[in-house]
């Protein structure tokens, strides 16, 4: 696909073109504001290492936590980065997105840690209104990313995606109302090698678009992930299923609508750039 490398400015374009005027902007949350601090204390992300416990690019806000032990630092949610290192596998790298760079090669991207064994809570991303969300350009990390292509030793190991075997790495964004009831849920296939023809099986390392429209008007996302490669464990309260993949996503351009019910039109808007990239590419 050639379209989805496309930028922030195209998505502009296509947001203005099904408004019918470039001054009724959609929002974009990009995490250049947020990025313009960055390097900060040397480093090219930022995880809420000063226990700030999130941080708001564009008026929404994305949570995390941060903890220090004597077993290290422990860290979950969402941070924002600018690093780009593709090549380097494994948790010193955890903060970097496959691509190299943010969607349409823009320094700043999200990376989210939901958790491995849980059902969300902790990646939480919480808009001032209720709203509708256009999507959002979604990726793998490189870790991630590398694990799958390369497996990974270690406590719980992964073999490299491959072959026959049915592996797949599913990310599922969730929407609720600002009464937290959920409006929703939409899936998005971070790695697929179900198909019988394995010429059509992929791991995603490419930013790509996704349709939220589907989950309506929403105060807050909430991210869930899971996946083929597990390890089953019970503390007591029942087996649960931790993933062996490393479990992060990153996600870069969410794309509030500004009206609510015009999230058809943005989304046709987007739609239509689609096509016409298809088509030329
Ligand atoms: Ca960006
Ligand atoms: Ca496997
Ligand atoms: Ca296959």
């Amino acid at each position: 696909m050639v379209w989805d490398l496309r930028s922030a400015r195209a998505l502009g374009v296509a947001v203005a073109l099904s408004m019918g005027t470039a001054s009724f902007g959609a929002t974009v949350v990009d995490f250049e504001d947020v990025g313009a601090s960055l390097p900060s204390d040397g480093k090219f992300y930022y995880e809420g290492a000063d226990g700030a416990g999130g941080f708001t690019s564009r008026g929404v806000h994305f949570r995390n936590q941060f903890s220090e032990s004597p077993f290290g630092d422990f860290w979950d949610g969402w941070a924002y980065s600018q690093v780009n290192d593709t090549t380097t596998q494994g948790l010193v790298n955890q903060y970097a997105a496959i691509p190299g760079s943010g969607v349409g090669s823009s320094a700043t991207y999200g990376v989210a840690y939901p958790g491995s064994g849980t059902t969300g809570g902790l990646s939480l991303v919480d808009l001032p209104s209720p709203k509708t969300v256009a999507g959002a350009w979604f990726t793998n990390t490189t870790w991630a990313a590398l694990a799958m292509r390369n497996g990974e030793g270690g406590f719980a190991p992964v073999d490299p995606f491959g072959g026959d075997e049915p592996d797949w790495l599913l990310l599922t964004i969730l929407g609720f109302d600002a009464l937290g009831d959920p409006t929703g849920s939409v899936e998005f296939y971070l790695a697929d090698y179900r198909f019988e023809d394995n010429s059509q099986d992929y791991i995603v390392e490419d930013w790509e678009w996704v349709d939220l429209t589907g989950l309506g008007e929403v105060s807050r996302l909430d991210f869930v992930m899971t996946g083929s490669d597990v390890s089953v464990f019970d503390f007591g309260e029942g087996p649960v299923e931790f993933l062996d993949i490393p479990s992060y996503f990153a996600l870069d351009d969410l794309v509030i609508v500004p009206e609510p019910g015009s999230g058809a039109l943005v989304a046709a808007g987007l739609g239509l750039l689609a096509a016409r990239r298809r088509r030329a590419g």
